[in-house]
């Protein structure tokens, strides 16, 4: 009994796992929205980013509110301020 449970555990983990690229970009931005209120404003954007200046080792402050900067204009395409999730589901365009 406990088997079969286990390997039905697993069946759903690879089912969910499979194609759904949107699922998982979805389950970071709820983590991003930390007041969660639908929507990504730049503070909370800020925080993603911290991460990435970390992994990159930008520290010069000036660069990174440059990257802020341009980083949120690029997702926030209606330039209302906050990103929401159709603007992050969206693919920047070339
Ligand atoms: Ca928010
Ligand atoms: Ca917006």
């Amino acid at each position: 009994m406990k088997k079969i449970y286990k390997t039905m555990t697993v069946a759903a983990l690879l089912l969910g796992s499979i194609g759904s690229a949107n699922a998982i970009s979805e389950k970071y931005f709820a983590q991003l929205d930390a007041d969660k209120n639908g929507t990504i404003n730049i503070t909370e954007f800020e925080v993603n980013l911290q991460k990435y200046f970390e992994k990159k080792n930008i520290t010069d402050p000036e660069v990174q509110a440059k990257k802020l900067k341009n980083g949120f204009k690029k997702k926030d395409l209606n330039g209302d301020g906050e990103i929401s999730i159709e603007e992050w589901n969206t693919k920047p365009q070339k």
